[in-house]
């Protein structure tokens, strides 16, 4: 059982006279499952440690970067070299090849790329690209896919499927979003409806091709294609922001995995092993369109960062490395635990559905399917809180919302899959009993 948290409640009460919600991004507040988030003061491997002295067992990985662990020793010491020789030049240098080559090694589909500071960026920057190549403006997006904060992706479904966007957040106006179409997920059929109410004027879709920000939620069987081929009738771009699946469900992301060839990819998280990166990228005719070459401008003080670059790079050496250990390796961790919590669930009488691909998993606290954000809104948030923080008093640090992505790394083995078990035996057993 977890010591109370009195240093990170200080913590907080410290860090709200500085940051709105004490936070620097709003999921860190735990205001979707309730109570004070720990303080962390450090990390290795598979697990985090607050400033109460308490140990946890990270299932979310800092959202998804942190695949060989916290603390990986080669990302340290690459860190650490590159820091010696300043940490920002604001200038060419060969770090940023010396990634860009790892990349398209592992992504096939890009011929040329640029480096931005985070994943919001390069979703950004892809969607300027697609708008300035094709000279449309419709942008397609799909309910339940978070693509970062940028205006035109803070949108919601209008008031019928296919018509124009409504803002999703304070600040975005009418006008931005309504230049947004945000349809159902695995729903081709309403991808065809938008196409052919917008004839010649949607520049490109962006989609996660495995949702983890509803909670994990699979591509139904033809889905991906479909979208290349819809794309590919109405000369539209397809997007497939691999930001949290690019190096995550395979080297070479989702679309090693499925087999889909988009025109653009963005990526970020895994790529700066957990420094601030993200890069977008895809056919050379189109990303030629970029400042200084093309018309289409986009620019970063901090992209290409000498720091984050030493830290990708040591990061997918040694994912490109031991590519035919590490993926079968995250797999078999990962199934054992969402299996293993999924079989308890159902012991306990509590209905879960697991959704998983490779190491991100969600589970879901309903007892239906979930194939887009519509049923996974059928999850019962209250039933998820309570496990949450029973899995927390005992030292397992879950993403702190029922739709957001869990995530296992290289570091952890079979001692962490039976200490999750143990403590979801008892967290499930007294999240049932109060239900009763
Ligand atoms: P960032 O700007 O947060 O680096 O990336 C935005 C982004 C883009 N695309 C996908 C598929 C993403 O998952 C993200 C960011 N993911 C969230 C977690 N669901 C980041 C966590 C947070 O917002 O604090």
């Amino acid at each position: 059982m977890a010591r109370p948290l009195t240093q990170s409640r200080a913590l907080q009460l410290r860090a709200e006279s500085f940051l709105p919600g004490g936070v620097d991004s709003p999921v860190r507040a735990f205001r979707a499952v309730g109570g004070d988030p720990p303080f962390v003061t450090r990390a290795e491997g598979a697990y985090l440690y607050d400033a109460d002295g308490n140990k946890y067992l990270d299932m979310f990985g800092s959202w998804g970067p942190m695949i060989l662990g916290h603390a990986f020793p080669p990302a340290v010491e690459a860190i650490q070299q590159a820091a010696a020789k300043s940490a920002s030049f604001g200038a060419s240098h060969a770090g940023e090849a010396d990634l860009a080559e790892l990349v398209m090694q592992c992504f096939p589909s890009i011929e040329r790329l640029r480096f931005v500071s985070s994943g919001t960026e390069a979703c950004m920057s892809a969607i300027r690209l697609a708008r300035g190549y094709t000279g449309r403006n419709f942008v397609i997006k799909f309910e339940g896919c978070y693509h970062g904060h940028a205006d035109a992706l803070l949108v919601k479904a209008g008031s019928g499927v296919a018509t124009f966007g409504i803002p999703g957040s304070a600040g975005v106006p009418a006008e931005t979003a309504m230049h947004t179409l945000a349809l159902p997920y695995n729903d081709l059929d309403a991808v065809r409806a938008a196409f052919a109410l917008h004839p010649g004027a949607i520049a490109c879709i962006i989609v996660e091709p495995v949702v983890g920000n509803a909670g994990t939620i699979v591509p139904a069987a033809g889905y991906l294609e479909g979208l290349r081929t819809l794309t590919h009738e109405h000369g539209a771009l397809l997007i497939l922001d691999e930001v949290m699946t690019g190096f995550r469900l395979s080297l070479g992301g989702a679309q090693g995995l499925y087999g889909i060839r988009p025109d653009l990819t963005t990526l970020g998280k895994i790529v700066g092993g957990g420094l601030p990166c993200g890069a977008f990228g895809g056919r050379a005719e189109i990303m030629n369109y970029l400042a200084p070459l093309g018309p289409v401008y986009q620019a970063g003080t901090l992209s290409g960062n000498p720091l984050a670059m030493a830290a990708g790079v040591a990061t997918l050496q040694h994912l490109i490395e031991h590519e035919t250990s590490v993926y079968p390796q995250l797999d078999s961790v990962t199934a054992s635990i969402a299996n293993g919590v999924a079989a308890i669930a159902e012991e306990a009488g509590i209905p879960v559905t697991t959704n998983r691909v490779g190491s991100m998993f969600t589970w879901f606290f309903t007892g239906a399917p979930v194939t887009n954000f519509e049923s996974a809104a059928t999850s019962n948030t209250v039933t998820f809180a309570r496990f949450h923080r029973a899995m927390l008093d005992a030292g397992v640090w879950l993403p702190p919302s029922q739709y957001e992505a869990a995530f296992v790394g290289t570091a952890h083995g079979t001692e962490e899959v039976a200490f999750l078990l143990s403590a979801a035996r008892e967290a499930l057993a007294n999240a049932q009993d109060s239900e009763n």
